[in-house]
């Protein structure tokens, strides 16, 4: 296979000719099969994030895999078993979309793609274990999704409920609040709106403490930007409920309020526009304010929570003419009606306290509402200054509360509320249950049978996996109802339970339920008897080290936890948390922005690596800096790593020493060069520090050369001592040319498992130390020495010394006692 974009020779070095003679030597030899049940190596789980198999492999692929081929490559190197498994996140929209827009069926157009992918892995070399390999769109794989579904349902952690739901009106489904980016669908960037609908969710908000918590296990071993992502989304916030009576409304209504320290500020109620209470709030009110709510509901519904909790965005809303009592002082406070206040957040309902809080604030100047300041900060007043002040400060206007700070009013108010059976302290968190129904056909079928007389019936473990119908006959067209409907052989089942006719559910899950637990599948993953071997389990996982894009750090890893705990907690795992280490990987940018075809910036993985060979590609990868850093595609030098690669390669080729000969024997200089470098590189790598791991392997290979041209020859056995080290080190960034070195220095295939040894130690001592000089016991100088420096060196530096020979003058030597290389002791005649 020569290729006319060839790259230049340099000298001898022909990086296709080494591809195409080392990838099949590789299949043949699997250095990295992970599944010998007797290895005695430690073992260690790396795990890349799996692909979506929409199109082959694009540059952003091309540097995650190369970054955590390094890692995995590493500790293979260091004696471990390493599980390095790849597999394809199959199902879902990107697929189904694209395939509609061809007009092919979504499951041929995601094979092929996977199989492209498949052999784009292998010729990029990575070192995956292509016997773990999984696909999670294969029946044997989703099965196991309903399967885990069916545990969830049986505990109550799935259950269904009709709610105001986030609709894409373009990709015509419902999305997970983490799937609405900045109020648009993060598959098409259509605005996303509200529907009400009856959908299926998993109970995540049950392990709400628990994902919050167990983050601080993690400290130190996760980025912390990813960490305080997690925090946030599941945003707990400890307050109290406060029950308001309502005047002509049997019920109080709760509000959940995090400064329950100024409710003798609260001068007015806010109820969310699109929950049922201001519904029923203002059918118990009059005409007026009845049609006035149709038309503001009708504005409120377009748009999203994004712009609804906006700080900046002018407040709208209308007076219920509806009234609260405060507990606290039993005042009458009038109850607005507002989009600012979310329906599905606390109670729906707030008390506005508009002294110190930004919102309530500004709608209070909207609707002339009065202000009334409660905590005394000693900022100017929010009356004078029409700035909320929301920092710590005295009580003022406050009855019982007047003269305590701000955290203790919050006790003695939540105090006094509990007392009167007005109020409790309470925590509310952000993280809203998981909605896990699609109305698409590329997806795993939810397994229940809706019956009439029955309701909802579990399918029975038997009879899984229910496998997706045929996408033959089929209208996949987005539409509002789940395509499967039209399967009406699929469709129409009878009972489980009493055998009547029956029908099964027709949405899919989100594909965030099969990356959620796929790193369990990998240990056994073609296994047809259960959906991972707890045995496995105990031995390898959890995951070492993760390794993938930042673009994953909230949903999937809050959910890939989430389904770790739940697993945990049904007896199946022995741990509750997936991932030990996270790395996150930057963006691969072009001049700037990411590449994308309309932009034009697009970099085509095959053509550069055609042009540069696959080494110089991932080399560069791992050159360009600290990998959670962007890499500008237009600012590195594929370029120059192949040609560092050739003087590398060159290096190993002119080696004439025998393998096997005494390295103690070799070049002093050289061999402090190579053990330094074994010292340093482990310690790079093991913190993520590829580049400068490339940056060692650079200056070894310097120093090599000099060795071989100007200092010791070719001949030497630490010149090939640094050689086969430069080889070994090199095969985790470039495995082709190192595999091709390791051949020219002597050895049989693979460099991959040759293994890195420790540093000597011995060799390790300064280079330079002090050398001092004392005439009559009295220091007179100091040089920086060579540590090998020789006893006549350093009796012509010491007398050759200045100062020495003025320590000396013009008296007669009695004794010279030199200590090479750390001292001269010159004695004179009195
Ligand atoms: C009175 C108050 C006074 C508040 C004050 C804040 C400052 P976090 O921290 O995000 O949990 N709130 C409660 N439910 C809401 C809803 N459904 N939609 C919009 N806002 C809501 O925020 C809790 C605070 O957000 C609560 O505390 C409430 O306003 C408001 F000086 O109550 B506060
Ligand atoms: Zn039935």
């Amino acid at each position: 296979m020569t290729n006319s974009n060839a790259p230049e020779t340099n000298d001898g070095y022909d990086i296709n000719a080494i591809q195409d003679k080392w990838l099949p030597v590789w299949d043949e030899l699997r250095p990295f099969d992970s599944g010998n049940p007797t290895d005695a190596r430690p073992k260690k789980y790396v795990l890349d994030m799996f692909p979506y198999p929409s199109g082959d492999l694009h540059m952003g692929h091309a540097e995650a895999y190369a970054l955590g081929d390094v890692i995995a490559r590493y500790w293979v190197q260091k004696g471990y078993n390493v599980m390095h498994p790849i597999g394809w996140d199959s199902f879902g929209l990107p697929a189904e979309n694209a395939a509609i827009k061809r007009g092919l069926d979504p499951k041929g157009w995601t094979y092929d793609n996977i199989a492209q992918q498949r052999a784009s892995m292998r010729r990029y070399a990575c070192s995956f274990d292509w016997d773990r390999v999984l696909i999670t769109s294969d029946s044997n794989y989703y099965r196991w999704n309903q399967w885990l579904f069916l545990e969830f349902y049986n505990r109550g952690l799935a259950y269904r409920k009709n709610s105001n739901v986030n609709w894409c009106p373009s990709c015509q489904t419902v999305l997970a609040n983490e799937q609405v980016v900045q109020g648009l669908c993060e598959r098409c960037d259509s605005l996303v709106t509200k529907k009400a609908l009856t959908q299926w969710y998993f109970k995540v908000t049950e392990y709400a403490d628990r994902l919050l918590d167990d983050l601080d296990t993690l400290e130190g071993n996760w980025p912390s930007k990813v960490l305080t992502m997690q925090r946030n989304w599941i945003g707990r916030s400890y307050g109290a409920d406060v029950k308001f009576e309502i005047e002509g409304r049997a019920e109080p209504i709760s509000v959940f309020t995090t400064r329950p320290d100024t409710l003798f500020g609260a001068t007015f109620m806010v109820v969310a526009a699109d929950s049922e209470l201001a519904a029923e709030l203002v059918a118990g009110s009059d005409v007026q304010v009845q049609q006035e709510f149709e038309t503001y509901l009708e504005k409120v519904k377009q748009s999203n929570d994004i712009e609804r909790l906006a700080t900046d965005r002018p407040k709208t809303g209308l007076d219920s003419k509806r009234f609260a009592i405060n507990p606290i002082n039993g005042e009458r406070l009038p109850i607005w009606i507002s989009d600012y206040v979310l329906a599905d957040y606390g109670h729906g309902a707030i008390m506005a306290v508009p002294a110190h809080d930004q919102r309530d604030f500004d709608f209070a100047k909207a609707m002339n509402l009065p202000i009334r300041v409660v905590v005394d900060t000693g900022d100017p007043s929010p009356l004078e200054s029409q700035t909320p002040t929301t920092g710590d400060g005295v009580l003022i206007n406050s009855g019982p509360l007047d003269g305590l700070t701000k955290a203790e009013a919050i006790a003695k108010a939540t105090e006094l509320l509990t007392l009167q059976g007005k109020g409790k302290a309470t925590k509310n968190f952000r993280l809203r249950d998981w909605l896990i129904s699609r109305q698409r056909y590329w997806g795993t079928p939810i397994p229940i049978i809706h019956c009439d007389s029955c309701g909802e019936v579990p399918v029975p473990a038997q009879q899984l996996p229910v496998e997706l119908p045929s996408a033959a006959g089929l209208d996949l067209k987005p539409k509002g109802t789940s395509p499967l409907g039209g399967a009406t052989d699929w469709v129409n089942v009878s009972c489980p339970k009493c055998n009547k006719p029956a029908k099964r559910d027709t949405d899919t899950m989100d594909t965030f339920v099969d990356s959620s637990w796929y790193f369990l599948r990998f240990l056994s993953p073609n296994s047809t008897t259960e959906a991972f071997d707890q045995d496995l389990a105990k031995q390898w996982a959890p995951v070492d080290q993760y390794v993938g894009g930042v673009t994953h750090a909230i949903l999937h890893l809050l959910y890939a936890r989430f389904f770790t705990k739940v697993l945990h907690d049904l007896g199946y795992l022995d741990f509750d948390e997936p991932f030990t280490r996270l790395l996150n990987q930057g963006m691969v940018l072009m001049n700037g922005s990411a590449m994308s075809k309309s932009r034009g910036n697009l970099v085509r993985l095959s053509d550069q690596l055609d042009l540069h060979g696959v080494d110089a590609v991932r080399l560069t990868m791992a050159f360009a800096g600290p990998p959670e850093d962007d890499i500008d595609w237009a600012d590195v030098s594929p370029a120059g790593s192949a040609k560092f690669l050739a003087r590398a390669w060159r290096c190993a080729s002119e080696v004439t020493g025998e393998v096997g000969a005494d390295v103690a024997l070799g070049d002093k200089n050289l061999r402090r060069a190579t053990h330094s470098f074994l010292r340093d590189f482990p310690v790079a790598i093991e913190n993520f520090k590829f580049n400068v791991g490339v940056a060692k392997i650079m200056e070894l290979v310097n120093a090599l050369r000099k060795a071989i041209d100007n200092g010791p020859g070719a001949a030497d056995p630490a010149v090939r001592e640094a050689a086969e080290t430069v080889a070994k080190a090199l095969s985790l960034f470039a495995p082709y040319t190192a595999e091709d070195m390791w051949a020219k220095l002597g050895h049989q295939p693979s460099v991959a498992l040759a293994g890195l040894p420790a540093a000597d130690e011995s060799l390790l001592v300064e280079d330079s130390l002090t050398a001092v000089v004392q005439v009559d016991g009295k220091l007179r100088d100091k040089f920086e020495v060579s540590v090998t420096i020789t006893e006549d060196e350093l009796r012509e530096l010491a007398f050759g010394s200045e100062n020495v020979q003025r320590a000396i003058a013009d008296r007669e030597i009695a004794n010279v006692i030199i200590r090479a290389p750390k001292l001269v002791n010159i004695a004179t005649k009195a």
